[in-house]
């Protein structure tokens, strides 16, 4: 297993669409196992192959309190969305120490493929429902901060790119 860098916001790759998975062979299973150890390393609750610039549509999460329940979503597709939407706050690995609220659908079902290539549905609510849809998104380039205003857009940005120069000049 390997830990992979994650891309960070404003980098153009973020906003990539990534395209299905053919086959989930070992080639996949690998960056499956990567990508889990890469979020638990970030102690993050989700992460798209978009994050690691893999454009796949695959996720990994785990939104258990205790970090041992593992999920893996290949060629995820919502099926099901409530009507209902709430206000949360999101975070994202690649848009570190930046949280604001985005509505999102109370409650969503996700059909994907296992890591064994077996479809599943998953119903999600609370984090769970949260963290799917901004995975998702992630898959089809977007990024959370794209719901916020301009105003609070560019400022992130502008933040963002003020750390990556800091970090390169450290
Ligand atoms: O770790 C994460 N926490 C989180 C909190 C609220 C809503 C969404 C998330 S996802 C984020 C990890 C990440 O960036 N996944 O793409
Ligand atoms: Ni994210």
């Amino acid at each position: 297993m390997a830990l992979l860098p994650i891309l960070k916001f404003p980098d153009p790759r973020l906003h990539k669409v990534a395209q299905a998975v053919a086959t989930v062979d070992d080639r996949v299973r690998r960056l499956v196992d990567d990508m889990l150890q890469t979020m638990y390393d970030a102690e993050g609750v989700g992460l798209a192959a978009t994050q690691v610039d893999v454009h796949e549509r695959i996720i990994v999460m785990d939104t258990s309190d205790t970090r041992d329940q593992p999920v893996v979503l290949i060629n995820p597709e919502l099926v099901q969305r409530s009507e209902a939407m709430s206000f949360r706050d999101e975070g994202c690995l690649s848009v570190p120490a930046t949280y604001d609220k985005v509505a999102r659908h109370e409650q969503v079902t996700v059909r994907a493929l296992d890591r064994s290539g077996q479809p599943f549905d998953m119903q999600c609510e609370g984090l769970a429902a949260v963290c799917v849809q901004h995975e998702m998104d992630h898959l089809i380039g977007r990024v959370f901060v794209e719901y916020l205003s301009p105003l609070k857009r560019d400022r992130i940005r502008s933040k963002m790119l003020k750390r990556a120069r800091e970090e390169q000049r450290a």
